[in-house]
């Protein structure tokens, strides 16, 4: 699959691809070694839905999600460090990539909530707590939490499911000090982003946050954050209630995809169709949309 999707890029070394994103090493020029302390975070204009990439991609997709995380980055900047370091980056993916610090990564997801839905409802309803979080009874889909929760998965390899964890499982897989860290910063950072997007009509339901971890223990925000493909962003004024909340990003595309137009079966093992242009321009619009409102700034 990787080879497939990430492109060459001249001076860099591909080291790795996930979905949407891809990883490269600077590559030195006066030895021709890639650097062990860097790494070239790109993200691609590709878009997963049902656990599928579509064969269409979104324009400036990648370069919106990357302007949103370094945005954020900034606004968080007093809660957690983050691992950019620049981002002069070479033309081919300018605006979508940032050289970062190559952190060792902590190995578990770190997912928090405000809002009750998806896998974290279906968690509560069966045992009224969510990761072994327990919380009060009569929440329905969609409520507001009474602050928000750190509700941790493993992380499984690409392909897999991540499963849910307790704050226990994490202390016993990264320690306590660490465990404690990344259920501070995560509730911290899905607090701040919530009390941002507010002011902007946004709600950010939940989240998912990866952290890198220093020689001396400390954490590190690292990848992406509060955009569209970590979290789900909701139109604070449409929020009901007790009713599936539409996402702010893929509704577009999720919508066709199982609508009789597309002639798609979510249930089968086919690949799903190339998208219409009106669909694909609808969700370029939801991105810069969800942008343009976070940032206040243009998305040129
Ligand atoms: C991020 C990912 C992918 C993009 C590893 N600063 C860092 N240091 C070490 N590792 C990472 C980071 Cl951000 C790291 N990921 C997720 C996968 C494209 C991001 F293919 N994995």
């Amino acid at each position: 699959m990787t080879e497939e999707t990430a492109a060459s890029l001249p001076g860099y070394e591909h080291v790795y691809s996930g979905k949407v994103r891809d990883l490269y090493a600077p590559i030195d020029p006066a030895t021709g070694a890639s650097d062990p302390t860097r790494l070239l975070l790109v993200a691609s204009d590709r878009i997963s839905a049902y656990d599928w990439v579509l064969d269409s991609e979104i324009p400036d997709k990648g370069a919106i999600l990357t302007q949103l995380s370094l945005w954020w980055f900034e606004r968080l900047a007093d809660l957690v460090p983050n691992h950019v370091v620049s981002t002069d980056v070479p033309e081919a993916v300018a605006g979508r990539a940032v050289l970062v610090r190559r952190l060792e990564m902590v190995p578990v997801e770190a997912i928090g909530r405000a809002y009750l839905t998806g896998s974290g409802l279906a968690e509560y309803v069966e045992r009224g707590s969510v990761c072994g979080v327990a919380l009060p009874g009569g929440l329905v889909e969609a409520s507001r939490l009474p602050e928000p929760i750190f509700t941790p998965t493993t992380k499984a390899p690409l392909g897999s499911h991540d499963e849910p964890i307790t704050y226990a499982q994490v202390v016993a897989q990264v320690g306590e000090r660490t465990a404690s860290g990344l259920r501070k910063l995560t509730t911290a950072i899905l607090a701040r982003g919530n009390e941002i997007a507010a002011e902007r009509g946004i709600l950010i339901a939940d989240t998912k946050v990866e952290f890198g971890i220093e020689p001396d223990g400390s954490l590190v925000l690292a990848d992406e954050v509060l955009t569209p493909d970590s979290s789900r962003f909701w139109p604070a004024a449409d929020w009901v209630e007790g009713r599936v909340q539409r996402s702010y990003d893929k509704q577009f595309v999720r919508d066709w995809l199982t609508s009789p137009e597309s002639g798609w079966d979510r249930r089968g093992d086919q690949p799903p169709p190339a998208l219409p242009q009106h669909v694909v321009e609808a969700t370029r619009d939801t991105y810069v949309a969800a942008y343009e409102s976070l940032t206040g700034r243009r998305f040129a």
